[in-house]
């Protein structure tokens, strides 16, 4: 029935509920406003002028677009006409550009003006997009946004069944070719009713931040469907999110919900050291794209009086499925399984893995996506059933709650002894001089893997003198074995557009 397009649950109904003049969106850094009612009439307009240009259902609408208010009514617009959209990761390059346009087959390309020139090059090669439609100043042979819209009629929302595709995320992977992950209508209902609704507790009067962009599974959830599932607001920060921004963000908008990454919070936390903590009604902020350190959850605590909840998601499973909950929070862990999804540990058997035990995260929840466009090996080893590999290995600890070890592909053994490099890091983070740490694996002299370690240091601190300090330090904090054998000082650490270090650089030599 049409009621099971996400577009009638998440946009549609707020003008039957009375909600239509309440602002959705605001651009922090424009103030450009968007209320109930315009989302819900800028997305028929889109549908509409979709249809007439000719992009029929289920071909690709490629979303190249900052986090602005054009993005959800290009988004849900897209979903109404039946269109898939394929919102892009906008910090790539421009051969990934050519080769997601390409897998993709987009019929139509969405683009922010200040995104066109990255991805221009991969457009005049492409055999598959007959529009492309620029928000800004529009090039030659393409067509600016409000040109594309004007006139258009306002198209009702198609009529789909839950189980059909309704978008698809690219993701980066820490390794290889992006993949396209394909999503059904309902497994956007399904990650606001559990995440949003049982861990975040999201409700109408909430005004919520995201460091993450829509891009990103993770911001997709924080800044659009938990919000537009209970009628919330949302402040938009267009631009890079640095700890500046983001402190004076929260200084002047007051959110309630704020979602950030462990990076991010580790840097915001070093300028609250000498700045203080914005003014502001958090009352939950959270964290995922990689495990938060326990000292950088404490120490933000400390300058906000809020905890962050600790959790972690996958593009695959949508948004997060393991978690710390409000008032149960236990830093240096991932918390629990999120209310409607099962968690198994498995060993390289698929044998159950104990309390104590190490073994891979499988998820079974109703968010889990198809597969991956066009790669059958890949999603058959991925979608195993009702279960999702996830790639990552855990300790589950007495109480139930579940520890990161690292990615299955960067444990290693020490003297016999599996070895997390996440653990080291977090020891190395505790010392006052690192800002962030990696560990990687390193064959001794005697062909043996020891820990080795890249780290960042805190603004001011000296690089002499530092490495046997914190290997002492190591030692003495979660044991002698475990010490990084080689330190090395860098400027910064390699990551994905979304924050994960990719440890494989380093082991590289990158
Ligand atoms: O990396 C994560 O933890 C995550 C969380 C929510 C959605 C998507 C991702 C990748």
């Amino acid at each position: 029935s049409t009621h099971a397009n996400a577009a009638t649950y998440f946009v549609d109904r707020h003008i039957a509920e009375g909600r239509g003049a309440k602002t959705v969106y605001t651009e922090a850094e424009t103030g450009r406003k968007l209320s109930y009612a315009d989302m819900a009439k800028g997305a028929a307009r889109l549908a509409g002028a979709l249809t007439r240009a000719g992009i029929r259902p289920e071909e690709r609408a490629a979303v190249l677009v900052l986090d602005q208010i054009e993005f959800p009514q290009i988004f849900w617009g897209a979903l109404k006409a039946g269109v898939i959209p394929v919102p892009l990761n906008t910090l790539l390059a421009t051969s990934v550009y050519d080769v997601i346009l390409r897998d993709s087959r987009a019929a139509i390309l969405f683009v922010s003006a200040p995104l066109w020139e990255v991805v221009a090059p991969a457009v005049r090669d492409n055999p598959y997009l007959r529009q492309v439609v620029v928000i800004g100043d529009a090039p030659e042979g393409t067509t600016e946004f409000s040109e594309f819209v004007a006139g258009a009629p306002e198209q009702d929302t198609m009529p789909v069944s839950s189980d059909e595709v309704a978008f698809w995320l690219y993701s980066s992977g820490s390794t290889g070719q992006p993949k396209g992950v394909a999503h059904v209508h309902s497994a956007l209902r399904a990650t606001a009713d559990t995440y949003g609704a049982e861990v975040l507790g999201i409700r109408e009067e909430d005004v919520v931040l995201s460091a993450a962009k829509f891009f990103f599974a993770y911001g997709l959830g924080n800044a659009m469907t938990f919000p537009l599932s209970v009628g919330a607001s949302v402040i938009l920060f267009t631009g890079r999110p640095t700890p500046p921004g983001m402190i004076e963000t929260i200084a002047t908008h007051k959110p309630t919900i704020f979602c950030g990454v462990p990076t991010l919070y580790a840097a915001m936390v070093a300028q609250m050291n000498s700045d203080g903590a914005p003014d502001a009604p958090l009352r939950v902020c959270i964290s995922a794209g990689e495990a938060l350190p326990e000292e950088v959850g404490k120490r933000w605590e400390t300058h906000t009086g809020v905890s962050i909840l600790d959790g972690v998601g996958s593009t695959e499973m949508l948004h997060i499925f393991l978690s710390n909950a409000p008032g149960d929070v236990v830093y240096g862990t991932s918390g629990r399984a999120v209310p409607g999804y099962a968690l198994r540990l498995v060993d390289e058997d698929g044998e159950e893995v104990g309390p104590g035990g190490i073994g891979e995260l499988l998820v079974n929840g109703a968010s889990a996506a198809n597969c991956y466009w066009n790669q059958r090996d890949k999603s058959r080893s991925t979608f195993e059933g009702i279960w999702t590999r996830t790639g990552d290995k855990y300790e589950k600890r007495d109480d139930g709650r579940l520890v990161y070890c690292g990615r299955t592909d960067d444990m290693f053994k020490v003297s016999g002894i599996w070895l997390s490099p996440f653990e080291v890091e977090g020891a190395l983070v505790s010392h006052p001089a690192v800002l962030e740490a990696a560990v990687v694996s390193r064959r001794d002299e005697d062909g043996l893997e020891k820990p080795q370690a890249f780290v960042v240091l805190q603004a001011g601190q000296s690089a002499e003198s530092i490495r046997d300090t914190l290997k002492n330090h190591v030692k003495d904090k979660i044991g002698k074995w475990k010490y990084p054998r080689w330190i090395e000082v860098v400027d910064e650490l390699p990551k994905t557009a979304t924050g994960k270090i990719q440890r494989f650089k380093l082991r590289e030599g990158c």
